[in-house]
């Protein structure tokens, strides 16, 4: 009887409390794709580069080092897998080939792979180990494969992209479901190669057509225009992509996106936990501190992109004991500075869509990534208060859009009640899918959340306030 009796109520609640009698505003156009909005939810994951360059101490191999002296002693992309999700990531990407050719797969497009090597006697397969480890430890798995290659003989020729199509197909078809296919638009000096991009991308859409394409000019997902893992203040995740492509894209627009951009290209911010991309142990003490690692947390997720760090895996074919710390400490970090969430309280927004409560201003911290607040088409600017109910002390403020309608505020800013009168802490431009604001601690009873200027009514699924440690 009692389970009936749950059963009853909690359908009643459902159809009662969560459809809407107003409809939804309508998409700002361009609005993400399924992948890109199950991307963006990752937030943070591992590149881990690894290969030729590990044994050489190289970062940029020409592709002339023998196949044997790549030889992990103890290789376990377990414990990888285990290190990384227990550091909080999502995912892992690896360098399966770099700019010096060498294919951590038995390729059949080349002799310069683990096939050839002594490792495993020739019979070991990195990206085979690796995404099994993915699939246990429940993070998802995604590839590189550099189009410069130092060391295939056709390389410069026109049948050289036939090659790198065949190792896309090879790496999409052998090895399970695939998140992210990633490739730069590295080119030779000397042998300039023409390369088919967009036969590339037809390539990777064939054989995994769920996996966003990354490249410095999408098509899927962007670089962010730098190595250090800092995305612009103002982050559009839309952008004017006519015409460009990998190796031509301008940094400085890669960094903000376009206002107005008509295509949906959000931003992933790569940077390495060390000064190189490879392991070089002569780097052991060059671990980038957790007051860096936060900094760029904070202007990578915190500023609308997706944070890629970068490890650097060892000669032993293990995340070093070093990292291991580093990234523990940082995740404590994080955690410590963004767990107790202290936006509770009653909710007042200036304006709520059809003065429909399944709008109201309370849908912005109900924990809940399908309900947001929303005003009435053509209110573009509007205030959400939260009243806590007591003087309450906090230095982070996160912000959300529900980016499946679009990416839509242009401008906002903060205030907080202060000497009965609302005083403004911070302004910024850009929220997208999420936004983090960093500012010395204050203490108030009430704040308020102002949109200044927006695209369209405004859709904020989420407001988080903290008070971290550290300023
Ligand atoms: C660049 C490469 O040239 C670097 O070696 C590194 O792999 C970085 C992530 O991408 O395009």
């Amino acid at each position: 009887m009692r389970a009936v009796l749950a059963i009853l109520c909690s359908l009643l609640s459902v159809s009662f409390a969560y459809t809407p009698k107003i409809s939804a505003p309508s998409p700002v156009q361009p609005v993400p794709s399924p992948s890109q909005l199950s991307w963006q939810q990752l937030e943070y994951y591992a590149f881990v580069h690894f290969g030729m360059n590990t044994f050489t101490d190289h970062e940029w191999g020409e592709g002339r080092a023998h196949p044997d002296i790549f030889n992990p002693t103890s290789l376990d992309c377990r414990q990888w897998a285990r290190v990384i999700r227990d550091a909080g990531m999502k995912a892992i990407i690896i360098t399966a080939k770099h700019h010096d050719g060498f294919c951590l797969w038995p390729s059949s497009t080349t002799a310069y792979s683990v096939k050839n090597s002594k490792w495993r006697d020739g019979r070991g397969d990195i990206l085979k180990e690796l995404s099994d480890a993915c699939r246990e430890f429940g993070l998802k798995f995604g590839v590189y494969i550099s189009p410069w290659d130092r060391n295939h003989p056709l390389y410069g020729t026109p049948a050289y992209n036939r090659v790198y199509k065949e190792q896309w197909r090879e790496v999409l078809t052998g090895y399970g479901e695939v998140f992210e296919a990633w490739l730069d638009g590295a080119n030779d000096q000397k042998k300039r190669m023409v390369y088919d991009f967009n036969g590339f991308f037809q390539t990777i859409r064939k054989y995994q057509p769920k996996a966003v394409i990354f490249s410095d000019a999408g098509p899927d997902i962007r670089w962010v225009g730098n190595e250090k893992g800092f995305a612009g203040e103002t982050n559009w995740s839309t952008r004017d992509n006519e015409g460009s492509f990998p190796g031509f894209a301008d940094e400085k627009a890669l960094n903000t996106g376009n206002e107005n951009g008509d295509s949906w290209i959000p931003a992933e911010c790569d940077v390495s936990i060390r000064p190189g991309w490879f392991y070089h142990a002569t780097d052991d003490e060059k671990v980038k501190s957790v007051a860096n690692l936060m900094e760029i947390y904070y202007g990578s997720v915190g500023r609308n992109g997706n944070l890629l760090l970068n490890i650097g895996v060892d000669r032993r074919g293990l995340v070093n004991d070093s990292d291991i710390a580093r990234l523990m400490e940082f995740k404590k970090a994080r955690d410590e500075a963004l767990t107790i969430n202290l936006a509770k309280g009653r909710a007042l927004a200036s304006n709520v869509r059809g003065n429909d409560i399944n709008y109201g201003g309370a849908k912005a911290f109900d924990g809940r990534a399908d309900t947001y607040w929303a005003t009435d088409d053509g209110v573009t600017k509007a205030s959400l208060e939260i009243d806590f109910g007591r003087e309450t002390e906090f230095n982070r403020f996160l912000a959300q859009e529900h980016i499946a309608l679009g990416q839509r505020v242009k401008r906002f800013s903060l205030r907080i009640w202060r000497n009965e009168r609302y005083e403004t802490i911070a302004q910024q431009t850009t929220i997208g899918y999420k936004r983090i604001l960093v500012f010395p601690a204050v203490r108030t009873r009430k704040l308020q959340l102002v949109i200044e200027d927006s695209k369209a009514s405004p859709t904020i699924t989420n407001v988080e306030i903290f008070k971290a440690t550290s300023d």
